[in-house]
């Protein structure tokens, strides 16, 4: 039985419903959704939870808009123009499914077998129902091409593993306590808002607010103090402040011997990395890094939040692996208000094996989602195995927001690849699919959160009926795998009983999450205590149970297993070829009110924007390049113009395009992505959208 016929849970006709934001985004706001005869009309945040606090971002205030959109996808489609033309008509669910289903039997069947399917998604929606359960029993089942699903945050994550044991940090409510508060590598007002609030607090009892960051973001406006970082070097600003609270006796001696291994190497280590070494590296004065060295090392309580924009470089791993040293040599988990955080997401110890039954699948082929441009125009998919055939797209918009899009859109053109779909808005991916399918928003479906930026676990409950015919993407794997005659009966378990599946653990944080203290409460925290010290007396889930500055298993793999800095691919000393004809680093995070290429085609976010680029006032005046001038961002990959601003918040040397822009809402139907690189990072294979060295020219 499908979820959406349980009349027990159907939504009110009229009331208050709880929900959870299901963005990708630190926050994850548990949300009042306001129904008057069958249609919301109003969403909030949530007053009575603790990282909330009652207010939605500029982007989830706008859900409604979003959701009641006239270019809802409400039927499935098919495709009758050429690829790419996103010209379509409407068919009935049966017809799509019949084909859809009938294609990908003929494909598993064909000479290249299941492995010639490839899932593609990330995380329009972070519900543990929508993005990572039904889905994967589908394709598992098929046999089909597995996606390594890197494009975001694999680098860090494998770094804060390598030094932590994993990607469980600090807890952000522990902010307000702090004296000294780094946002580093982090737009916070823009992707993390709802830590403001704690910032703020932390201000108030007299902490300092440093940002660390090549652009003067509107968080580093606010800050006491923005330090111009050079991209992708803060792994030698982390060694030298290392050097600095060594060097002055600022190291907790005390911590280091109970709780961590390798101190010697990381003391001998960095020796080596004096300020002025670093300054030489990172573009800030020697005297700058030395006196962050002590106000680090001073503090009492110093909370570093480190978040992903820092690691969308190559040595992206070893930069977070790195900085992730700093409050075990200071001692700083020892105290509320200290420690680093890179993510909460660990903490949440779902049953994502039931959920996603990676048994059910046969050895086979895993597809780095950073090479979907390789994967679809290479005849082995840049894997050595079969080329790919379908490609079924879901939660992801990859003609937009994957690296390299001349290669990925030059795939998604083949005529012999049939693409499906799930959405709920013809985006640029949809433009080139052979069959959409209407997805269901937040509004309409059941789910369950996770947050990656603070320890409350959520429930999302409809509150709306689906808009028009569209399906949760549960439901749709539940149908196509009847279609095709998949029997295996997990393939038909209802959302609730996914729900239950989920909570089903034994882990001891998740005791007392269950699925009626979410029913009746929205959220729960997790069975953590308040304010969360994870590492406040070791308990490292490394394999030795420490903080390791010395890592074996980095060593076995290859690795100088004691911090060090691993440059970016595409900085001038590392490809001074290159840096000849592309000399400025472009740096492409979101935009304030787009979530990545979410809401792009919401009006009231987007406006009449087109893409811009910010060139600092030395480089453009090189260039001949003035404010407001039409400008060509190009190198070796591809180009796309912007509107040029011209001022003094980026580094000189680097460039910020906003992003991620729809390419056909740009105006030559391209953006950033068609610069940027199919590199993978030094750890865990992830993007480096921040590595990439362009060349910014007038247009014409
Ligand atoms: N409004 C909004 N919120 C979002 C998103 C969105 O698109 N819009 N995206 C969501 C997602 S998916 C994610 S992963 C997070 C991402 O949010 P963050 O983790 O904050 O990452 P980014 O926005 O990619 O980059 C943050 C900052 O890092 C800086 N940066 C770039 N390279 C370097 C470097 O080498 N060193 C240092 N120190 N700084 C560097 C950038 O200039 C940028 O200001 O935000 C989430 N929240
Ligand atoms: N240049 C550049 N590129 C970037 C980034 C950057 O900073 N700069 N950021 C990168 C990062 S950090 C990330 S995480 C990725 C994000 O890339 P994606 O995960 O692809 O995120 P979105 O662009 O928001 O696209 C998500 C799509 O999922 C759809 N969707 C939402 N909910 C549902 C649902 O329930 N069902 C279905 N079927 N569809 C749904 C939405 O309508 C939307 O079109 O982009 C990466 N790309
Ligand atoms: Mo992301």
């Amino acid at each position: 039985m499908s979820a959406v016929a349980r009349p027990e849970f159907a939504p009110p006709a009229d009331g208050t419903v709880r929900g959870a934001c299901p963005h990708d985004c630190p926050d994850t706001c548990a949300m009042l959704i306001t129904v008057k005869d069958g249609r919301a009309t109003k969403v909030a945040g949530d007053p009575d939870h603790p990282f909330t606090q009652g207010f939605l971002c500029a982007k989830v205030n706008r859900y409604l808009e979003r959701t009641y959109h006239p270019d809802r996808v409400t039927t499935p489609l098919r495709r009758v123009g050429p690829k790419g033309s996103g010209r379509f008509e409407p068919i009935t669910w049966d017809a799509a499914l019949d084909e859809v289903s009938s294609r990908l039997s003929a494909i598993a069947k064909g000479p290249h077998g299941p492995q010639a399917i490839l899932p593609y998604s990330y995380a329009g929606t972070m519900g543990l129902l929508q993005a990572q359960s039904m889905d994967r029993r589908f394709f598992h089942t098929l046999g089909a091409s597995k996606l390594d699903r890197t494009i975001c945050s694999t680098a860090g994550m494998e770094g804060m593993r390598m030094t932590v044991g994993a990607n469980m940090g600090a807890d952000g409510e522990g902010v307000a306590a702090s004296d000294l508060v780094l946002l580093w590598g982090t737009n916070t007002l823009t992707s993390n808002p709802h830590l403001w609030p704690f910032v703020l607090e932390a201000r108030a009892k007299g902490a300092k607010i440093i940002a660390i960051d090549p652009i003067r973001t509107r968080t580093a406006e606010q800050c006491d103090e923005w330090i111009a970082i050079r991209p992708g070097t803060d792994a030698a600003l982390a060694l030298a402040m290392m050097h600095v609270l060594f060097a002055e006796g600022l190291a907790d001696e005390d911590y280091m011997t109970q709780y961590t291994i390798g101190a010697d190497q990381l003391r001998t280590r960095a020796a080596e990395w004096t300020p002025a070494r670093a300054a030489t590296i990172t573009g800030i004065a020697a005297e700058r890094i030395t006196e962050l060295g002590r106000q680090y090392g001073r503090a009492k309580a110093a909370f570093l939040r480190a978040n992903y924009g820092l690691q969308r470089h190559y040595g992206g791993g070893m930069a977070m692996r790195t900085i992730a040293c700093l409050p075990a040599v200071a001692g700083h988990w020892r105290r509320p208000g200290g420690g680093v955080q890179l993510s909460t997401s660990f903490g949440f110890r779902y049953n994502n094996a039931a959920l996603e039954r990676p048994d059910l699948s046969p050895p086979v082929r895993t597809i780095n989602m950073v090479r979907l441009g390789d994967a679809l125009t290479m005849p082995d998919a840049g894997t050595g195995g079969p080329p790919v055939q379908a490609l079924v797209v879901y939660n992801s918009n990859p003609a937009a927001v994957a690296p390299d899009l001349g290669a990925v859109r030059r795939g998604l053109a083949r005529e012999d690849l049939f693409t499906v779909v799930l959405e709920h808005f013809i985006t640029d991916t949809a433009d080139w699919a052979d069959i959409v399918l209407p997805a269901t928003t937040q509004l309409e479906h059941w789910d369950v959160h996770f947050a990656y930026g603070h320890y409350q676990s959520t429930l999302n409950r409809p509150s709306i009926a689906p808009v028009g015919e569209s399906l949760p993407n549960t439901e749709i794997f539940r149908r196509l795998a009847a279609r095709m005659g998949l029997t295996d009966p997990c393939l038909a378990d209802d959302d609730f009983t996914l729900i239950r599946q989920a909570l089903d653990t034994p882990h001891e944080r998740m005791q007392g999450v269950t699925f009626e203290r979410l029913l009746e409460h929205g959220w729960v925290r997790l069975n953590v205590p308040r304010p969360f010290l994870p590492y406040a007396n070791g308990n490292f889930p490394t394999p030795s149970g420490k903080c390791e500055f010395y890592s074996e298993r980095l060593k076995e793999r290859g690795f100088d297993p004691v911090p060090t800095y691993t440059p970016p691919r595409e900085l001038p000393e590392t490809a001074p070829e290159l840096a000849k004809r592309f000399p400025i680093v472009l740096i492409s995070s979101p935009r304030h009110k787009f979530l990545n290429s979410t809401f792009v085609n919401v009006r009231s976010l987007r406006g009449d924007a087109e893409p811009e680029v910010v060139v600092h006032t030395a480089d453009a005046a090189r260039r001949g390049i003035v404010d407001g001038m039409t400008v060509v961002v190009a190198n070796d990959r591809g180009h796309f113009r912007a509107t040029a601003r011209v001022g003094d918040s980026v580094r000189p040397g680097v460039a910020w395009a906003p992003s991620v822009f729809w390419t056909k809402l740009s105006r030559d139907g391209r953006n950033a992505n068609d610069t940027t690189s199919q590199g993978e990072t030094d750890m865990g294979g992830g993007a480096v959208f921040y590595d990439n060295l362009v060349e910014v020219s007038p247009a014409d």
